[in-house]
């Protein structure tokens, strides 16, 4: 069977080899497949253990006198309706949702979010994006009037690749994410192309560049300006594609004077005459392009950051540029592939606000840092209901202490996931997904992000296993009990509600009569939405109106996916601002510089900052024996001269303070971190006793998220501060 790789944004093309009992044989990178070429990575080799984990759980839980108990499905629902009904009565707001990372790998939570959060119709929605890539998505909004465009590296052309916070041979890339990152960074280099990696730590992608320049954390913001200083005063301006197509050009110049190459180098430890030779660069490079990730987004700075990257981009004329950064057309488009249906809105934030920080809604979400405090402070409109699909709040938030309380003060928490962990054990019901070997894959966010656009469609390998539902059906009875309609509605009345929607949606947007859009997959389920999306999108038939044109029938006969080409200049389409103009200077950008000033080091503290491991996915994958297995992951990388100045050796035990938590952790020392800073994983610390991980549990590692304090937020985007955290280490006295 050939599937799609759920497991990051890569999206490799995988050979699924099952035995007559659908046991996982092998799993090998699927050489004819148009996108990833054969390539995969060490999670995706280990799919058929993902899924076959003994430890996931195949019944609902329910809680029953205080205890997680095997419940049928009738009886989760009617609980779930006993549990949240009269707080949706009384209240919508009293119920917050969490929507995971994993979703976004899922095309029943793609497909499905729009209706699911309509359901719901609560204002009190989370999700990672406040602590991942939230500033880059208000970024595009604020600068291209979209928010869902965000450009991307087109790596097999540049010349020059300037990555800023991010590690994608490990990460393999995220919003520009890309199969073989080794291979495709080795034939940049081999055809005499150059890659500048700019990190605190000196990690794989580092070690693969041509230069490394080691950041001090969280100091980006004033690189970028300082870069920006160079290019304006040396008047190596000349936007390229954007020329004509750019305003605000004139105030930029007011807005960097500061940032002389002098005081970037004060703010930021990169040497002056670095500053200016790397800004003649990328200004100097016909193909140029900077791309910039978690280290630009996690920090109180993020959405300057990643304005100040992309402005860099315009200015230089590597936005929308073959070799520099490009929008993706994705397969099932995008709002900026579809006609404007009216005049270009401003973008707005702030519709609502949390009930005890007053922090606004950006994008209709919260900070997922304010979610603990809108549980636990008392009074009117406190959240009381706790929906998660798909995510583990108990690890991957910051300020685990105040979260893991929180969850112990609700009246009602439903968790959809396969695992009991250290989330999902405070629930007071647990449903169950099946493998994601055993539904339908599909891409649909993804694509926008991806290096080429293709598009690939995977059938279920294997049945959903007996006793068990489907995500797409768990996700629409949930529809059904927030809706009102009871637990044991027939869900397929909201599938063919929701199909009908979009069937008019959709003629709407190609101005068609809604008879026309007929689809090839008249059954309930995922498949008649992806048709719809498909045959409606950019390359699609239009219901016969663009003979030739995909469909899902179409999609389904080429298993190795269909290669749409690379992606093509289309600034005209993409800009929807509403001066027309990519906009570069917004108030709110002018005010939040008047702010922005470099973190100061209190005497004493190291600056802790976060590191990802390819076997790895955050906090998950970690109760796979043949990921689980190898060198220990959860250690504190901590300088030679550090070590020594806190009279700790390689092997040794800490104690790591900050302002909200103290943990004590393994040393390895080692230059891959300068003096100075500290790194350490997120997403282990499995010792929860209530959980069952029993591999994980095996060899927990620590919480890095007791850390990270949940108060220092980017105020454009309520991204919290997750890397430049301040703590203080002391050696802790071994026990005898
Ligand atoms: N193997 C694996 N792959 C993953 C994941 C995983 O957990 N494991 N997670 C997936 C997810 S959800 C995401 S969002 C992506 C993230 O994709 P990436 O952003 O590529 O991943 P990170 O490894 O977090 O890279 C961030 C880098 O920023 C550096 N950094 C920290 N602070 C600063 C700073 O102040 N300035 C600069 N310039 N750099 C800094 C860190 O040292 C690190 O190398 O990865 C995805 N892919
Ligand atoms: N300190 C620090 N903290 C971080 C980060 C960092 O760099 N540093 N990175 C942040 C980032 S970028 C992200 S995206 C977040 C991730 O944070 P979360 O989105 O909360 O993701 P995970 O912690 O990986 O939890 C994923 C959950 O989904 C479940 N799951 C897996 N597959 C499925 C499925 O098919 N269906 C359902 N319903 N559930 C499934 C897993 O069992 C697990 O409980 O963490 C953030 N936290
Ligand atoms: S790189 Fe990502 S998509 Fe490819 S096999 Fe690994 S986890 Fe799966
Ligand atoms: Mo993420």
């Amino acid at each position: 069977m050939l599937r799609g790789c759920p497991l990051c944004e890569a999206m490799c093309g995988l050979t699924v080899t099952l035995d007559a009992a659908d046991q996982v044989v092998a799993v090998r990178g699927d050489p004819e497949d148009v996108y990833s070429k054969g390539y995969l990575c060490p999670k995706g080799a280990s799919l058929g253990a993902v899924d076959d984990d003994p430890d996931r759980l195949t019944r609902p839980l329910v809680r029953r006198d205080g205890e997680l108990r095997p419940a049928t499905w009738d009886e989760a629902f009617a609980e779930v309706d006993r549990l949240l009904g009269p707080l949706l009565a009384e209240d919508r707001n009293t119920v917050a949702v969490y929507t995971g990372n994993p979703t976004g790998h899922n095309v029943a939570f793609t497909l499905l979010a729009g209706r699911l959060a309509r359901s719901l119709g609560t204002v009190q929605s989370y999700s990672p994006a406040t602590m991942d890539q939230l500033p880059q998505t208000v970024t595009a909004a604020v600068l291209f009037g979209e928010p869902t465009s965000t450009p991307v590296p087109d790596l097999d052309a540049t010349d020059l690749l300037v990555i800023v916070g991010g590690n994608p041979l490990v990460s393999n890339g995220s919003v520009g994410a890309a199969p073989d990152y080794r291979g495709r960074i080795r034939a940049l280099r081999a055809r005499g192309g150059r890659v500048v990696v700019v990190d605190p730590a000196r990690t794989a992608t580092a070690a693969a560049a041509d230069l490394h320049l080691r950041i001090r954390p969280g100091t980006d913001l004033f690189l970028l300006l300082g870069l920006l200083h160079v290019v304006l005063t040396e008047g190596r301006v000349r936007p390229g594609a954007a020329q004509g197509r750019v305003s605000g050009l004139d105030e930029l110049a007011g807005l960097v004077a500061r940032w002389t190459p002098d005081e970037t180098a004060r703010a930021t430890g990169i040497a002056p005459d670095t500053v200016v030779e790397l800004a003649r660069d990328i200004a100097g490079t016909d193909r140029a392009a900077l791309y910039g990730r978690l280290g630009t987004t996690l920090n109180r700075n993020g959405t300057l950051t990643c304005w100040a990257l992309q402005v860099l981009n315009v200015v230089c004329g590597n936005l929308d540029r073959p070799g520099g950064m490009l929008f993706s057309r994705p397969v099932t488009g995008s709002p900026t592939t579809r006609r404007p249906s009216g005049p270009p809105r401003p973008f707005t934030t702030g519709r609502h606000h949390t009930r005890v920080g007053g922090h606004p809604e950006v994008l209709g979400e919260f900070p997922v840092a304010a979610l603990a405090e809108e549980i636990r402070a008392p009074g009117p409109g406190r959240v009381r209901g706790l929906v998660v699909y798909g995510g583990n709040l108990a690890r991957s938030l910051p300020d685990s202490s105040s979260v893991q309380q929180a969850l112990t003060e609700l009246d009602a928490m439903i968790c959809v996931d396969p695992y009991l962990n250290e989330t999902t054990r405070h629930a007071d019901v647990v449903l169950p997904p099946p493998g994601s070997l055993s539904r339908d894959h599909f891409d649909l966010v993804l694509y926008q992000f991806a290096q080429r656009n293709f598009v690939r469609f995977s059938p279920p390998a294997r049945p959903v296993p007996d006793g068990m539902l489907s995500e797409w059906e768990i996700l629409l009875r949930l529809c059904a009990v927030y809706e009102g309609r009871g637990p044991d509605a027939d869900p397929g009345e909201i599938d063919d509600e929701i199909a009908a929607s979009l069937r008019s949606s959709v003629a709407r947007g190609l101005d068609i009569p809604v008879d026309e859009v007929v689809t090839g997959f008249p059954g309930r389920g995922p498949r008649r939405l992806i048709d719809l999306r498909i045959r409606s999108g950019p390359y699609g038939d239009h219901f016969g109106r663009s003979p030739g044109g995909l469909t899902l029938a179409r999609v389904l006969d080429s298993p190795h996916g269909i290669d749409l080409g690379g992606h093509v200049p289309r600034l005209d389409e993409v800009i929807r601002t509403p001066s027309g103009t990519i906009e570069l200077v917004a108030p709110r950008i002018r005010d939040a510089l008047a702010e922005a000033e470099p973190p100061v080091a209190e005497p004493g503290t190291l600056s802790l900052i976060g590191r990802r491991d390819l076997r790895s996915k955050n906090s998950w994958l970690h109760n796979v024996d043949r990921l689980a297995a190898g060198p220990e992951r959860g250690l504190l990388y901590l300088s030679p001269a550090d070590a020594r100045d806190h009279d700790v050796d390689d092997g040794g035990t800490v104690a790591v303070s900050s302002s909200v938590g103290r943990i004590e952790v393994m040393v390895r020392v080692t230059d891959e971190v300068a003096p100075g800073v500290c790194s350490l994983a997120h997403g282990w610390g499995h010792d929860d006793a209530h959980a069952r991980l029993r591999v994980a549990a095996r060899r927990p590692g620590v919480n890095s998220n007791t850390l990270t304090d949940g108060t220092v937020l980017d105020p454009l985007s309520g991204t919290v501060q997750m890397n430049a955290i301040p703590v203080r280490i002391a050696p802790v006295a071994r026990s005898v």
